[in-house]
Protein backbone atom coordinates (compact mmCIF):
# COMPACT_ATOMS: atom_id res chain seq x y z
CA UNK A 1 0.00 0.00 0.00
CA UNK A 2 2.68 2.42 0.31
CA UNK A 3 4.90 3.73 -2.21
CA UNK A 4 8.78 3.71 -1.93
CA UNK A 5 8.67 7.37 -0.95
CA UNK A 6 5.71 7.97 1.10
CA UNK A 7 5.41 8.49 4.51
CA UNK A 8 2.60 6.52 6.44
CA UNK A 9 0.86 9.75 7.06
CA UNK A 10 1.11 10.38 3.06
CA UNK A 11 -0.41 6.99 2.55
CA UNK A 12 -3.18 7.44 4.90
CA UNK A 13 -3.89 10.78 3.46
CA UNK A 14 -3.88 9.09 -0.37
CA UNK A 15 -6.41 6.24 1.13
CA UNK A 16 -8.83 8.93 2.65
CA UNK A 17 -8.62 11.66 -0.23
CA UNK A 18 -10.59 9.07 -2.45
CA UNK A 19 -12.58 7.35 0.24
CA UNK A 20 -16.12 7.68 0.37
CA UNK A 21 -16.83 6.34 3.68
CA UNK A 22 -14.64 6.63 6.74
CA UNK A 23 -14.60 4.62 9.63
CA UNK A 24 -12.78 5.58 12.58
CA UNK A 25 -12.52 2.77 15.56
CA UNK A 26 -10.87 3.58 18.44
CA UNK A 27 -9.99 2.60 21.86
CA UNK A 28 -8.69 3.67 25.11
CA UNK A 29 -5.79 4.56 23.50
CA UNK A 30 -7.59 7.36 21.86
CA UNK A 31 -8.25 8.87 25.79
CA UNK A 32 -4.98 8.53 27.31
CA UNK A 33 -3.78 11.80 26.42
CA UNK A 34 -6.85 13.10 28.34
CA UNK A 35 -5.23 11.71 31.40
CA UNK A 36 -8.07 8.21 31.28
CA UNK A 37 -5.60 5.13 31.90
CA UNK A 38 -6.09 2.77 29.30
CA UNK A 39 -7.17 -0.87 30.26
CA UNK A 40 -3.56 -2.33 29.69
CA UNK A 41 -2.08 -0.30 32.04
CA UNK A 42 -1.99 -0.60 35.86
CA UNK A 43 -4.85 1.23 37.58
CA UNK A 44 -3.80 3.55 40.31
CA UNK A 45 -4.95 3.74 44.17
CA UNK A 46 -7.93 1.72 45.30
CA UNK A 47 -7.63 -0.39 42.15
CA UNK A 48 -4.11 -1.62 41.66
CA UNK A 49 -5.12 -4.74 43.15
CA UNK A 50 -7.78 -5.51 40.83
CA UNK A 51 -7.70 -6.71 37.03
CA UNK A 52 -10.33 -4.82 35.42
CA UNK A 53 -11.53 -7.62 33.16
CA UNK A 54 -12.58 -8.97 37.38
CA UNK A 55 -14.69 -5.57 37.81
CA UNK A 56 -16.08 -5.25 34.62
CA UNK A 57 -18.17 -8.14 35.46
CA UNK A 58 -22.25 -8.61 36.67
CA UNK A 59 -20.85 -11.62 38.99
CA UNK A 60 -18.45 -9.32 39.98
CA UNK A 61 -20.97 -6.28 40.57
CA UNK A 62 -23.42 -8.84 42.14
CA UNK A 63 -20.35 -10.44 44.56
CA UNK A 64 -19.00 -6.52 45.37
CA UNK A 65 -21.34 -4.29 44.38
CA UNK A 66 -19.89 -1.53 46.34
CA UNK A 67 -16.62 -1.99 45.05
CA UNK A 68 -17.29 -2.18 41.48
CA UNK A 69 -19.93 1.09 41.59
CA UNK A 70 -17.09 2.65 43.65
CA UNK A 71 -14.52 2.27 40.88
CA UNK A 72 -17.09 3.25 38.20
CA UNK A 73 -17.94 6.67 40.16
CA UNK A 74 -13.84 6.80 40.02
CA UNK A 75 -13.45 6.70 36.29
CA UNK A 76 -16.60 8.80 35.97
CA UNK A 77 -14.94 11.39 37.87
CA UNK A 78 -11.75 10.77 35.71
CA UNK A 79 -14.13 11.36 32.78
CA UNK A 80 -15.62 14.31 34.07
CA UNK A 81 -12.03 16.23 34.64
CA UNK A 82 -10.46 14.81 31.17
CA UNK A 83 -10.04 17.25 28.51
CA UNK A 84 -10.80 16.00 25.06
CA UNK A 85 -6.62 16.49 23.69
CA UNK A 86 -6.30 17.59 19.71
CA UNK A 87 -6.79 14.38 18.03
CA UNK A 88 -10.16 14.13 19.39
CA UNK A 89 -11.01 17.68 17.36
CA UNK A 90 -9.16 16.48 14.72
CA UNK A 91 -11.55 13.61 14.18
CA UNK A 92 -14.35 16.71 14.20
CA UNK A 93 -12.41 17.90 11.25
CA UNK A 94 -12.48 15.08 9.37
CA UNK A 95 -16.01 15.35 9.63
CA UNK A 96 -15.65 18.28 6.59
CA UNK A 97 -12.65 17.08 4.82
CA UNK A 98 -14.57 13.47 4.05
CA UNK A 99 -17.96 12.59 2.29
CA UNK A 100 -19.19 10.07 4.82
CA UNK A 101 -17.69 9.70 8.58
CA UNK A 102 -18.47 7.52 11.45
CA UNK A 103 -16.89 6.54 14.37
CA UNK A 104 -17.02 3.32 16.10
CA UNK A 105 -15.83 3.33 19.67
CA UNK A 106 -14.71 0.39 22.59
CA UNK A 107 -14.56 3.43 24.93
CA UNK A 108 -17.28 4.21 27.79
CA UNK A 109 -16.31 7.70 28.56
CA UNK A 110 -18.02 9.92 25.94
CA UNK A 111 -15.31 12.14 24.64
CA UNK A 112 -16.15 11.54 20.67
CA UNK A 113 -19.63 13.15 21.72
CA UNK A 114 -18.50 15.55 23.80
CA UNK A 115 -16.41 17.31 21.57
CA UNK A 116 -19.04 17.35 18.90
CA UNK A 117 -18.21 14.36 16.55
CA UNK A 118 -21.80 13.88 14.70
CA UNK A 119 -22.27 10.23 13.94
CA UNK A 120 -20.52 7.72 17.21
CA UNK A 121 -21.53 4.34 17.85
CA UNK A 122 -20.45 3.15 21.41
CA UNK A 123 -20.55 -0.58 21.36
CA UNK A 124 -19.62 -0.38 25.02
CA UNK A 125 -22.09 1.54 26.72
CA UNK A 126 -22.01 4.55 28.51
CA UNK A 127 -20.23 5.83 31.83
CA UNK A 128 -23.10 8.58 31.95
CA UNK A 129 -26.25 5.86 31.60
CA UNK A 130 -27.40 3.82 34.67
CA UNK A 131 -30.33 1.08 34.76
CA UNK A 132 -30.78 -1.70 37.49
CA UNK A 133 -29.20 -4.89 37.34
CA UNK A 134 -32.29 -7.47 37.22
CA UNK A 135 -34.61 -5.46 34.56
CA UNK A 136 -32.35 -2.77 33.23
CA UNK A 137 -34.60 -0.19 33.86
CA UNK A 138 -33.39 2.62 33.21
CA UNK A 139 -32.34 4.89 36.18
CA UNK A 140 -31.66 8.91 36.04
CA UNK A 141 -27.84 9.31 35.93
CA UNK A 142 -28.42 12.75 38.08
CA UNK A 143 -29.59 10.51 40.95
CA UNK A 144 -26.90 8.28 41.40
CA UNK A 145 -24.01 8.74 44.27
CA UNK A 146 -21.01 11.05 43.34
CA UNK A 147 -18.17 9.78 46.40
CA UNK A 148 -15.78 12.48 46.35
CA UNK A 149 -13.04 9.50 47.41
CA UNK A 150 -11.87 6.57 45.83
CA UNK A 151 -13.74 4.65 47.55
CA UNK A 152 -16.06 1.73 47.71
CA UNK A 153 -19.89 3.21 47.35
CA UNK A 154 -23.09 1.15 47.73
CA UNK A 155 -25.43 1.50 44.50
CA UNK A 156 -29.15 3.02 44.55
CA UNK A 157 -31.75 0.43 43.99
CA UNK A 158 -34.16 0.63 40.99
CA UNK A 159 -37.37 2.78 42.08
CA UNK A 160 -39.48 0.13 39.73
CA UNK A 161 -37.68 -3.34 41.35
CA UNK A 162 -35.87 -2.52 44.12
CA UNK A 163 -32.38 -4.63 42.32
CA UNK A 164 -29.36 -2.52 42.11
CA UNK A 165 -28.26 0.25 39.52
CA UNK A 166 -25.66 -0.48 37.56
CA UNK A 167 -23.56 1.16 35.09
CA UNK A 168 -25.07 1.04 31.71
CA UNK A 169 -22.08 -0.45 29.87
CA UNK A 170 -21.39 -4.09 27.83
CA UNK A 171 -19.35 -6.04 31.06
CA UNK A 172 -17.44 -9.01 29.88
CA UNK A 173 -19.40 -12.08 29.45
CA UNK A 174 -22.57 -10.46 28.19
CA UNK A 175 -23.31 -9.11 24.60
CA UNK A 176 -23.73 -6.49 22.54
CA UNK A 177 -26.76 -4.21 21.92
CA UNK A 178 -27.70 -6.01 18.71
CA UNK A 179 -28.53 -2.49 16.70
CA UNK A 180 -25.40 -0.71 17.37
CA UNK A 181 -23.77 -3.93 16.61
CA UNK A 182 -25.71 -4.51 13.14
CA UNK A 183 -24.78 -0.77 12.29
CA UNK A 184 -21.15 -1.32 13.28
CA UNK A 185 -20.59 -4.31 11.29
CA UNK A 186 -22.67 -2.66 8.23
CA UNK A 187 -20.03 0.23 8.62
CA UNK A 188 -17.12 -2.22 8.73
CA UNK A 189 -18.12 -3.83 5.47
CA UNK A 190 -18.91 -0.75 3.31
CA UNK A 191 -16.54 1.56 4.25
CA UNK A 192 -13.31 2.64 1.80
CA UNK A 193 -10.84 3.54 4.64
CA UNK A 194 -10.96 2.44 8.12
CA UNK A 195 -8.75 4.12 10.81
CA UNK A 196 -7.60 1.75 13.52
CA UNK A 197 -6.80 4.00 16.48
CA UNK A 198 -5.85 3.46 20.06
CA UNK A 199 -6.85 -0.26 20.46
CA UNK A 200 -4.98 -3.44 21.32
CA UNK A 201 -7.14 -5.57 19.03
CA UNK A 202 -8.05 -8.37 21.92
CA UNK A 203 -11.43 -7.75 23.12
CA UNK A 204 -13.74 -9.77 21.08
CA UNK A 205 -16.31 -9.07 18.90
CA UNK A 206 -15.21 -5.25 18.89
CA UNK A 207 -11.77 -6.78 17.35
CA UNK A 208 -13.25 -8.08 14.30
CA UNK A 209 -13.82 -4.45 12.61
CA UNK A 210 -10.53 -3.88 10.88
CA UNK A 211 -10.91 -7.87 9.79
CA UNK A 212 -14.07 -7.15 8.37
CA UNK A 213 -12.94 -3.89 6.62
CA UNK A 214 -10.08 -5.61 4.93
CA UNK A 215 -11.72 -8.36 4.02
CA UNK A 216 -13.99 -6.23 2.03
CA UNK A 217 -11.59 -4.23 0.64
CA UNK A 218 -11.48 -1.31 2.51
CA UNK A 219 -7.70 0.39 3.57
CA UNK A 220 -7.05 0.15 7.23
CA UNK A 221 -4.57 2.33 8.67
CA UNK A 222 -3.45 1.55 12.17
CA UNK A 223 -2.77 4.82 14.66
CA UNK A 224 -1.29 3.84 18.18
CA UNK A 225 2.46 3.67 19.30
CA UNK A 226 2.88 0.27 20.09
CA UNK A 227 2.41 -3.17 17.78
CA UNK A 228 -1.00 -4.89 18.26
CA UNK A 229 -3.15 -7.70 17.61
CA UNK A 230 -4.70 -5.35 14.79
CA UNK A 231 -0.94 -4.18 13.23
CA UNK A 232 -0.83 -7.30 11.17
CA UNK A 233 -4.03 -6.61 9.20
CA UNK A 234 -3.34 -2.85 8.56
CA UNK A 235 -1.91 -1.78 5.15
CA UNK A 236 -0.50 1.58 6.45
CA UNK A 237 1.01 1.82 10.43
CA UNK A 238 0.98 5.33 11.58
CA UNK A 239 3.40 4.37 14.93
CA UNK A 240 2.65 6.91 17.49
CA UNK A 241 0.16 8.55 19.72
CA UNK A 242 -3.26 9.93 18.71
CA UNK A 243 -3.17 12.85 19.84
CA UNK A 244 0.26 13.73 17.52
CA UNK A 245 -0.80 11.60 14.91
CA UNK A 246 -4.34 12.60 14.19
CA UNK A 247 -3.71 16.18 14.13
CA UNK A 248 -1.05 15.79 11.22
CA UNK A 249 -2.88 13.59 9.49
CA UNK A 250 -6.12 15.94 9.17
CA UNK A 251 -3.65 18.82 8.45
CA UNK A 252 -2.16 17.13 5.58
CA UNK A 253 -5.54 15.99 4.07
CA UNK A 254 -6.91 19.71 4.20
CA UNK A 255 -3.85 20.49 2.57
CA UNK A 256 -4.34 17.65 -0.21
CA UNK A 257 -8.58 19.54 -0.40
CA UNK A 258 -7.36 23.00 -1.00
CA UNK A 259 -4.47 21.87 -3.68
C1 LIG B 1 -19.16 -11.19 24.31
C2 LIG B 1 -17.08 -1.71 28.92
C3 LIG B 1 -20.61 -12.95 23.77
C4 LIG B 1 -16.92 -1.94 30.39
C5 LIG B 1 -15.63 -3.38 27.89
C6 LIG B 1 -14.76 -16.01 28.31
C7 LIG B 1 -15.97 -15.73 28.91
C8 LIG B 1 -16.79 -14.72 28.44
C9 LIG B 1 -16.41 -13.97 27.35
C10 LIG B 1 -15.19 -14.26 26.78
C11 LIG B 1 -14.36 -15.26 27.22
N1 LIG B 1 -13.25 -15.27 26.44
C12 LIG B 1 -13.34 -14.31 25.52
C13 LIG B 1 -14.52 -13.71 25.72
C14 LIG B 1 -15.02 -12.65 24.97
C15 LIG B 1 -14.71 -11.35 25.74
C16 LIG B 1 -13.28 -10.93 25.42
O1 LIG B 1 -13.02 -10.45 24.36
N2 LIG B 1 -12.36 -11.15 26.37
C17 LIG B 1 -10.99 -10.80 26.11
C18 LIG B 1 -10.37 -10.16 27.34
C19 LIG B 1 -10.26 -12.05 25.68
N3 LIG B 1 -15.65 -10.40 25.20
C20 LIG B 1 -16.82 -10.23 25.80
O2 LIG B 1 -17.13 -10.73 26.86
C21 LIG B 1 -17.79 -9.35 25.03
N4 LIG B 1 -19.05 -10.03 24.96
O3 LIG B 1 -18.25 -11.74 23.76
O4 LIG B 1 -20.44 -11.69 24.36
C22 LIG B 1 -20.22 -13.98 24.82
C23 LIG B 1 -20.96 -14.05 25.97
C24 LIG B 1 -20.63 -15.04 26.90
C25 LIG B 1 -19.56 -15.91 26.68
C26 LIG B 1 -18.79 -15.78 25.51
C27 LIG B 1 -19.13 -14.80 24.58
C28 LIG B 1 -17.99 -8.03 25.73
C29 LIG B 1 -16.70 -7.25 25.68
C30 LIG B 1 -16.94 -5.84 26.19
C31 LIG B 1 -16.38 -5.69 27.58
N5 LIG B 1 -16.54 -4.29 28.01
N6 LIG B 1 -15.84 -2.09 28.22
C32 LIG B 1 -15.91 -1.02 31.00
O5 LIG B 1 -15.30 -0.20 30.29
O6 LIG B 1 -15.73 -1.11 32.24
S1 LIG B 1 -14.15 -3.82 27.22
C33 LIG B 1 -12.99 -2.63 27.59
O7 LIG B 1 -11.73 -3.25 27.44
C34 LIG B 1 -12.96 -1.50 26.62
O8 LIG B 1 -14.23 -1.07 26.25
C35 LIG B 1 -12.17 -2.03 25.47
O9 LIG B 1 -13.00 -2.73 24.60
C36 LIG B 1 -11.27 -3.02 26.15
C37 LIG B 1 -9.88 -2.46 26.27
O10 LIG B 1 -9.34 -2.61 25.01
P1 LIG B 1 -8.65 -1.36 24.31
O11 LIG B 1 -9.63 -0.28 24.12
O12 LIG B 1 -7.98 -1.89 23.11
O13 LIG B 1 -7.62 -0.83 25.36
P2 LIG B 1 -6.27 -1.52 25.82
O14 LIG B 1 -5.95 -0.94 27.15
O15 LIG B 1 -6.36 -3.00 25.65
O16 LIG B 1 -5.20 -1.01 24.73
C38 LIG B 1 -4.92 0.37 24.66
C39 LIG B 1 -4.15 0.58 23.38
O17 LIG B 1 -3.92 1.97 23.24
C40 LIG B 1 -2.80 -0.10 23.36
O18 LIG B 1 -2.61 -0.75 22.11
C41 LIG B 1 -1.80 1.07 23.49
O19 LIG B 1 -0.61 0.83 22.79
C42 LIG B 1 -2.58 2.16 22.84
N7 LIG B 1 -2.21 3.52 23.25
C43 LIG B 1 -1.68 3.93 24.43
N8 LIG B 1 -1.48 5.27 24.38
C44 LIG B 1 -1.92 5.70 23.17
C45 LIG B 1 -2.38 4.58 22.44
N9 LIG B 1 -2.86 4.68 21.19
C46 LIG B 1 -2.89 5.92 20.63
N10 LIG B 1 -2.48 7.03 21.26
C47 LIG B 1 -1.99 6.96 22.52
N11 LIG B 1 -1.56 8.08 23.14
Amino acid sequence: MLKTEESPIQAAVRALHTARRVVVATGAGMSRESGIPTFREALTGLWARYDPEELATEAAFRRHPARVFGWYAWRRRLVRAAVPHAGYHALVSLEGLVSELAIVTQNVDGLHRRVGSRRVLELHGSLDRFSCVDARHPFPADRAPEPEADTECEPPRCERCGSPVRPDVVWFGEMLAAGVTAEAWDLAASCRAMLVVGTSGLVQPAAQLPFIARDAGATVIEVNPEPTEISGVAHIVCRGPAGAVLPALVAALSQGATK
